[in-house]
């Protein structure tokens, strides 16, 4: 089998309330993989809030694109390292990353497509559903926002429901907190993220006072380029701390855990290189008994969590509209079903390409 073209465009796609409050929309890089068999692939990366698509794109067409034209595309672990040690002067984070994520999902998608199976089976089949949380509470959100979206997700089944931290008082923060907290009951367990807003000494002191409110976890307390500091933080508070959605490869992910930085590892298959490097991430993982929470495109995600025995949960964002796939994984009694269809089992809609494409 060899490719024969790969196409790619900028789709941006609006986001419904409350999320549209924080992001009116997000970008996907899409990008589809032709084969001379017929098979094609579909990779996207999800450029949240859709800052740098456009980059993203310019990347994956100018420098990633060429090295793949002509080469079989199941020879996906030998294309990966062609593609990630491609530019040298380039590490394949940020812009690059994302370009790379995008291809390798696609070269999966293809994988999955010509041994007719689904990508978590391919990869070894751990389990056929996944549980959730429901992810969101941004910090513009009012408190009424704010439960009513915890509540919402509640009733789909989830048990576990994260919200940011964004105030700069830590004792607003833990308003917020326990007003969702209490509003959700026993039955859902909360997780709180800073989103790399905070210092050391910061996170120490706004830690304490969320401390008796038996969160999950307490996420990217720190700039994801300082590692030694998340390992401090996780020394230092007594919540357990989860981080990785901005880390890009197995060689941060392994200081990571070396550093004992973090109970929960998240990486997001759309930065963290792909499949590929994610399942990398996630085996190194397990053999330092931490577990794994990817982050966000659950309809994705779902294929690595089904795949590996230390899969914790998905983080569900319900936010795409329901012409923009022919059909997405839903969730049920807050778990959800791996679907059945080969490769990652995503199409895009007829005519999302038209409604949604900006570049
Ligand atoms: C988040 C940040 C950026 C994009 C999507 C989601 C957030 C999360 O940190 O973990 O949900
Ligand atoms: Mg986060």
């Amino acid at each position: 089998m060899k490719i024969t073209a790969v196409d790619a465009c900028v789709l941006t796609v609006p986001t419904p309330k409350p999320i549209a409050l924080e992001f009116p929309h997000h970008k996907l890089v899409v990008a589809e993989i032709a084969t001379d068999e017929g098979v094609k692939g579909l990779g996207y990366s999800l450029v949240f809030g859709g800052a740098g698509a456009e980059s993203v794109l310019t990347y994956l067409e100018t420098r990633l694109k060429p090295l793949l034209l002509g080469e079989d595309p199941l020879a996906v672990e030998r294309l990966w390292d062609k593609m990630y040690r491609g530019d040298r002067g380039v590490r394949r984070v940020g812009i690059a990353g994302m370009a790379l994520s995008a291809l390798d999902i696609g070269l999966w998608d293809i994988a999955g497509k010509n041994a007719k199976q689904p990508l978590y089976r391919l990869w070894g089949g751990a389990t056929d559903r996944v549980a959730c949380y429901g992810s969101g509470g941004w910090g513009k959100y009012t408190e009424k926002d704010l439960i009513a979206e915890a509540e919402r997700y509640a009733a789909k089944g989830c048990r576990y429901y994260k919200m940011k931290i964004h105030d700069p008082d830590p004792l607003a923060n833990r308003r917020r907190v326990e007003s969702v907290k209490k509003a959700l009951g026993p039955r859902v367990r909360m997780m709180v993220d800073v989103n790399q807003k905070l210092d050391v000494t910061a996170n120490i002191r706004q830690a304490a006072v969320l401390e008796d409110l038996d969160l999950v976890w307490y996420e990217e307390p720190v700039l994801a380029d300082d590692l030694a500091a998340c390992g401090e933080v996780a020394q230092r508070i007594r919540i357990p701390v989860a981080t990785g959605e901005n880390n890009y490869n197995r060689f941060e992910f392994r200081e990571l855990i070396e550093r004992k930085a973090a109970t929960y590892l998240m990486p997001d298959v759309c930065r963290a290189n792909g499949y590929s490097e994610t399942l990398r991430i996630a085996h190194l993982a397990a053999a330092h008994q931490v577990q794994v929470s990817p982050h966000v495109v659950y309809e994705l995600s779902i294929q690595v969590c089904g795949a590996i025995s230390n899969g914790f949960l998905v983080e569900l964002m319900d936010w795409m509209p329901e012409d923009l796939f022919q059909e997405i994984p839903q969730c049920r009694d807050g778990f959800i079903a791996l679907p059945r269809k080969p490769g990652h089992g995503l199409e895009l809609a007829p005519g999302a390409v038209q409604k949604y494409r900006t570049a």
